[in-house]
């Protein structure tokens, strides 16, 4: 095998979040779900937007660019695939990747849809609920896969979200393509329980075809997947299907499953959640890169934890604090 370029590539939807607090009883009134991610159209957008108050805020996000931004943050080499539109958001968009030393080389969609946007509303507690115009999304093909780009990442991290702009999937099963054949991992992370009921059977698929190697999910995307309300159910089916699988539980910490064996690690403790979003994707920076360096499982799902609670501890999804710092103070490089 030749040398890495990237330690860390991702692909994923490129979109930018608006974020609000919201009163208890809005999510409930306007028929969301707590926690899930909605898909919805210009017009929802529209009237979302509208009830969003003044103090909404505009981060970049997209669940595998957070991780992309997350690996760069912790010091490792990151690079990132995803669709925008020429327009100010994807300037934005933009911009939030390259400054922290992410590659990113997609090009711009023009003319067509717009920048995806995800309005997120947060509850109390922290919880999020998202609202995702996928626009430009939509336009990520084949075409936009590069097998040296692929093939210079020692692993490949996508989504379960591309799953929903149609040609997007075809890129996500190329990237596994390209990976293996320069004998690299492809990764993916089942992204939210309602995005696995939409695609159980491929997701399986995907798993059990061996076209994905690890496999991220957290305790209500685990459940989804395998139909159980009994996460030890869940977690002896992964095993048998998934050469590595990472189920974040909150709280609670994180567990890996890996030859038949399984090391949990506890959550780092956080004053307040402040914003739940971003929680997967930074643990997921954290561990890939954990593994990327040849970190233990144990301090790999540390490392994942630790980046996992500092994005909490602010409202966005991308890292404020220097990762690279933060971990080192904890003695995990
Ligand atoms: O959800 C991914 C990861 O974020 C978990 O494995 C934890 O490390 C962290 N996390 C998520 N929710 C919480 C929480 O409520 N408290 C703490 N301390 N960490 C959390």
């Amino acid at each position: 095998m030749t040398q890495t370029r990237f330690d860390v590539l991702t692909i994923g939807n490129a979109i930018v979040d608006i974020i609000a607090p919201v009163e208890a009883g809005f999510i409930e009134r306007e028929g969301m779900q707590e926690g899930i991610m909605h898909l919805i159209d210009t017009d929802r957008a529209e009237d979302l937007y509208g009830k969003m108050p003044a103090s909404r805020k505009q981060i970049s996000g997209g669940s595998a660019a957070n991780t992309a931004a997350g690996v760069a943050s912790l010091g490792g080499r990151a690079a990132f695939v995803g669709k925008v539109a020429d327009d100010p958001l994807g300037d934005v968009f933009e911009a939030d990747l390259t400054d922290i030393g992410v590659f990113y080389g997609t090009s711009r969609l023009k003319n067509g849809a717009l920048t995806a946007r995800s309005m997120i509303f947060l509850s109390e507690d922290g919880e999020r609920t998202m609202n995702t115009y996928l626009g430009a999304c939509h336009q990520l093909t084949e075409a936009d896969i590069h097998a040296d780009e692929i093939g210079g990442a020692a692993v490949t991290y996508m989504e379960g979200f591309l799953w929903d702009p149609v040609e997007a999937k075809k890129a996500f099963v190329l990237a596994a393509h390209y990976a293996h054949k320069h004998e690299r991992a492809a990764a993916f992370t089942l992204s939210d329980p309602f995005c696995v009921d939409r695609y159980r059977a491929e997701f399986l698929d995907l798993i059990r075809s061996k076209t994905i190697d690890y496999v991220f999910a957290n305790v209500h995307e685990l459940k989804s997947l395998y139909q159980t309300d009994d996460l030890g159910v869940a977690v002896r089916e992964i095993a048998k299907d998934a050469e590595v699988a990472a189920i974040t539980m909150g709280a609670e910490g994180a567990m890996a499953v890996f030859n038949g064996e399984i090391i949990s690690v506890p959550a780092f403790p956080v004053e307040k959640v402040v914003d739940a979003t971003g929680a997967g994707d930074l643990f997921a920076a954290g561990f890939l890169l954990g593994l990327a360096r040849g970190q233990t499982m144990d301090s790999a799902l540390k490392t994942g934890c630790l980046a996992a609670s500092e994005v909490i501890s602010h409202i966005g999804a991308r890292p404020q604090l220097d990762l690279a710092e933060l971990s080192q103070k904890h003695g995990l490089v």
